[in-house]
C-alpha cells in the first residue's frame, strides 16, 4: 500500500529558527547527525564505514525485507535486483529547486525557491519522517581519498537501498570519515523516502518493498553546499553524491574556483602511433556516455580505456592544461539496449557484484532487459513484479531500467582513472540525440565556437525524466538539468576558462550518433564504429588531417573514416555528413529565441557567434 498518510507535525524541542540549515561556518559533523536526528526522529544512528561486511549484512536484510531479490550466485554472484514503486523510476525535473539567496543565480533553467521558505516547508516534511527507521550517515569522498581536486560529502538517508548505491558510486565510509575535520569543507546532504514506520502517536505502519512519497522535493542551497532530497529512491533524486553533488553544487563551486564540472564521459583513446589522447564528452542523459566510455573499436590498433562515463570535474593545471578526473566510483548506466553486440565491456563489468533497478527477472534467477539477447526468454517477470511473455505488450524491463556496479570491474579501466592529479584533455566533444540536421562529427573553429556549439545542443527527450519521450528540448551542454546556477553565466563562464587556457585549450568537436534516414532507420551503425570517429578527432588534435569546411564546423572527407567498408545505404555517409542550410537557418532562429530567454546573461560572444553562423549559412 503507497498511500502516504500525511502525519502530524511532532512536537519539537525548543530550537533557534534555522538550526537545520548547514551552517558553512561550523563543520561539526557530529551535531549536525544529531540535529537532523533530533528532526526526523529514526529509532538508530548508524555510521556506515563502507566495509564488505557491511555490504553483506545490509543486502542479506535487505532481501529478508523484500526489497531486494538476490539473483542465482552461480549466475550473478553478489547481485541484487530492486524493483522500485512503478511512480519513482526516473529524476523529478519539475520537483527539482536551486535554492540561491537570489533568484537571477538561478536563472531560468532551474525552479527556485525562496532558501527560508523552502527550508521552512521542508522542515515540515521532515519532521518526524524517519520515525521506525534507522538513520545511516554515509561519508564519502568524490575523486580520489584526499586528492587535490576531490571533495568530500556525508550523506544522512534513511534508504538502506541508497546507502550500498552509495558504497559502489563513492569511495564511502571510514577513509573519507578520517578526512572530515572541524575546518574541512564538506557538503552535506540529508534524504528521506518520505515513508515513516510509526506516527508520532506511536502507531504503526507496514512498510513496503520500495518507500516513497508522492510528495517529492529535490533541494539544493548553493549558499550552505548543503542538498535536501524527500519522497524519491530513485538513483538521481537519492543518491546525492551524484547530480545533486557533482553538478548541481559542484558546478557553482567551479564558477566561483574557476574549474569545470560536467556532464562528461572520460576516455583515454590510443592510436597505431601509441600515442595518447584524452577525450571527454558530454551527451544528454540516456544519449550514449556509457557506451562511448566502454567501446571497443572496430578500428584495428585503436584502444579505448575508460575513466568514466557520467562526471568529470575539469580544472586547469599547473603546467597551463585542462586536467579532469572522473570523481565517481561506480557507475549508474542504462540497462536496456545494452548486450554482448552494443556494449560487451558492460556485460563484463556487471558479471557480479552489481545491483540491478526496474530490469526483468528470469526463471533461473538472472536479469533480462529490452535488447539484452534478440529473441526474449519465453517467461520473465517484468519489472513490476508481473510474469511476462513475448506477447506482453508492455516492456520487460523500464526503459530507465539501471545498473549500479563499481569502476574497477570494468576490464577496460585506465591506469589513469587512479591519477588523483587528473588527465590533460586533448578534445572535448558535445551530441545530443538528433534524427535530423546534425551531422556524425564536426569540429568547431575556435573555444568560442566550441562553446557556442555547446550552448545550442538540442536532443531529444529520453527516458531518464519524467516527461514526454521524444520531444525536441535544448540541453546545453548535456547540462540543462545540472547547471546548478544561471545558465548565461555559465555560458560565460566557459568562455572565461578558454581564456585561462589560450592556445593550450582542447579542442571541441560536435557528435551526432542518431541521425536518421527517410525510412525512420539510424543511418549509422553506432557503437564500436563510432571509434571511426574518435579516430579521426585524434588525428585532428593532432591537427595533420585535410577537412571541409562548413558553415557549421570542419567535417570529414568521406573516404577519412574508412566507412566504405560498413556497407552502408546508398549515399548515407553523404547524408551523415551534410549541412543542409535552410533547415539550419531555421536552427538558428531558434536559437536566437533560446538566447534571448537569458536576457543580459547571454554572453555577447555567443551572440556574435550566432549572426556569424547566420552569414556563412547565407552566403554559401
Ligand atoms: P545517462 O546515464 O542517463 O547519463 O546516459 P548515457 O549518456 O550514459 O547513455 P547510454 O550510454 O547508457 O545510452 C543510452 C541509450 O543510447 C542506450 O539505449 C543505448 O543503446 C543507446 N546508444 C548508445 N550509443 C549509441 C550509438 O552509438 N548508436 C545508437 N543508435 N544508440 C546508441
Ligand atoms: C542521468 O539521468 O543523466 C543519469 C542517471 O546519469 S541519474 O543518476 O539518475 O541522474
Ligand atoms: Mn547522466
Amino acid at each position: 500500500n503507497h498511500t502516504f498518510a500525511p502525519l502530524p507535525v511532532p512536537p519539537l524541542p525548543e530550537v533557534p529558527s534555522g538550526a537545520w540549515r548547514h551552517d558553512v561556518a561550523n563543520r561539526d559533523l557530529a551535531g549536525w547527525v544529531a540535529r537532523i536526528a533530533l528532526l526526523t526522529r529514526p529509532d538508530e544512528v548508524v555510521w556506515c564505514d563502507g566495509s564488505e561486511e557491511e555490504w553483506a549484512r545490509m543486502t542479506a536484510r535487505m532481501v529478508d525485507d523484500g526489497t531486494l531479490v538476490r539473483l542465482d550466485p552461480t549466475l550473478r554472484p553478489s547481485s541484487f535486483l530492486a524493483r522500485s514503486d512503478p511512480d519513482d523510476v526516473a529524476r523529478v525535473e519539475d520537483r527539482t529547486f536551486v535554492c540561491s539567496s537570489r533568484e537571477e543565480d538561478a536563472g531560468p533553467t532551474n525552479n527556485w525557491r525562496d532558501p527560508l521558505e523552502m527550508h521552512a516547508e521542508l522542515d515540515g516534511l521532515f519532521a518526524g519522517c524517519m520515525r521506525g527507521r534507522t538513520l545511516y550517515v554515509v561519508p564519502y569522498s568524490m575523486g580520489p581519498i584526499g586528492g587535490p581536486i576531490s571533495q568530500l560529502g556525508v550523506q544522512i538517508t534513511d534508504s538502506p537501498y541508497a546507502v550500498v548505491s552509495l558504497s559502489i558510486m563513492t569511495r564511502a565510509g571510514d577513509e573519507a570519515l578520517a578526512l572530515i575535520g572541524p575546518d574541512t569543507p564538506w557538503v552535506a546532504g540529508v534524504h528521506s523516502v518520505g515513508f515513516p514506520l510509526r506516527n508520532a502517536d506511536g502507531t504503526r505502519r507496514d512498510d513496503v518493498a520500495w518507500p516513497c512519497n508522492p510528495v517529492k522535493f529535490v533541494t539544493h542551497f548553493p549558499d550552505e553546499n548543503s542538498i535536501w532530497s524527500f519522497g524519491s529512491g530513485y538513483g538521481g533524486n537519492a543518491l546525492l553524491s551524484k547530480k545533486c553533488f557533482a553538478l548541481r553544487i559542484a558546478s557553482t563551486m567551479a564558477r566561483d574556483q574557476g574549474w569545470l564540472a560536467e556532464h562528461m564521459l572520460l576516455i583515454k583513446l590510443t592510436g597505431p602511433s601509441g600515442e595518447a589522447r584524452h577525450v571527454a564528452a558530454a551527451f544528454p542523459s540516456a544519449c550514449g556516455k556509457t557506451n562511448l566510455a566502454m567501446l571497443e573499436p572496430t578500428l584495428p590498433r585503436w584502444r579505448v580505456e575508460t575513466i568514466g562515463d557520467d562526471i568529470a570535474w575539469l580544472r586547469p593545471g599547473p603546467d597551463g592544461r585542462l586536467y579532469a578526473i572522473n570523481p565517481e566510483a561506480g557507475f549508474f548506466g542504462v540497462a536496456p539496449g545494452t548486450s554482448e553486440a552494443t556494449n560487451p565491456v558492460a556485460m563484463a563489468t556487471i558479471r557480479e557484484h552489481t545491483i540491478f533497478t526496474n530490469v526483468a527477472l528470469t526463471d533461473d534467477g538472472d536479469v533480462w532487459w529490452e535488447g539484452k539477447t534478440s529473441v526474449a526468454p519465453a517467461h520473465l517477470v517484468d519489472w513490476r513484479g508481473n510474469d511476462w511473455t513475448p506477447s506482453s505488450t508492455t516492456p520487460a524491463a523500464h526503459p530507465n531500467a539501471r545498473f549500479t556496479v563499481p569502476v574497477e570491474q570494468c576490464p577496460t579501466l585506465s591506469d589513469d582513472w587512479f591519477a588523483s592529479d587528473g588527465v590533460p584533455l586533448d578534445a572535448i566533444v558535445f551530441g545530443g540525440r538528433r534524427a535530423t540536421n546534425v551531422p556524425l562529427v564536426s569540429e568547431a573553429f575556435s573555444w568560442q565556437h566550441g562553446v557556442f556549439v555547446g550552448s545550442t545542443i538540442s536532443s531529444e527527450k529520453t527516458a531518464a525524466q519524467e516527461g514526454t519521450v521524444g520531444e525536441l528540448r535544448r540541453d546545453p551542454f548535456g547540462m540543462l538539468p545540472f547547471v546548478g546556477y544561471n545558465m548565461g553565466d555559465y555560458w560565460q563562464h566557459w568562455l572565461d576558462i578558454g581564456e585561462t587556457l589560450g592556445d593550450k585549450a582542447p579542442k571541441i568537436f560536435q557528435v551526432n550518433w542518431f541521425r536518421k534516414g527517410a525510412d525512420g532507420s539510424f543511418l549509422w551503425p553506432g557503437f564500436g564504429e563510432n571509434s571511426r570517429v574518435l579516430a579521426w578527432i585524434a588525428r585532428r588534435t593532432a591537427g595533420n588531417e585535410t577537412t571541409v569546411r562548413t558553415p557549421i564546423g570542419f567535417v570529414p572527407e568521406p573516404a577519412a573514416l574508412g566507412a566504405r567498408a560498413l556497407g552502408l545505404a546508398d549515399g548515407a555517409l553523404e547524408e551523415l555528413l551534410t549541412v543542409h542550410e535552410e533547415p539550419w537557418l531555421d536552427e538558428c532562429a531558434q536559437t536566437e529565441e533560446f538566447f534571448g530567454r537569458f536576457g543580459a546573461a547571454t554572453p555577447q560572444a555567443l551572440w556574435d557567434e550566432l549572426s556569424e553562423l547566420t552569414e556563412r549559412l547565407t552566403v554559401s
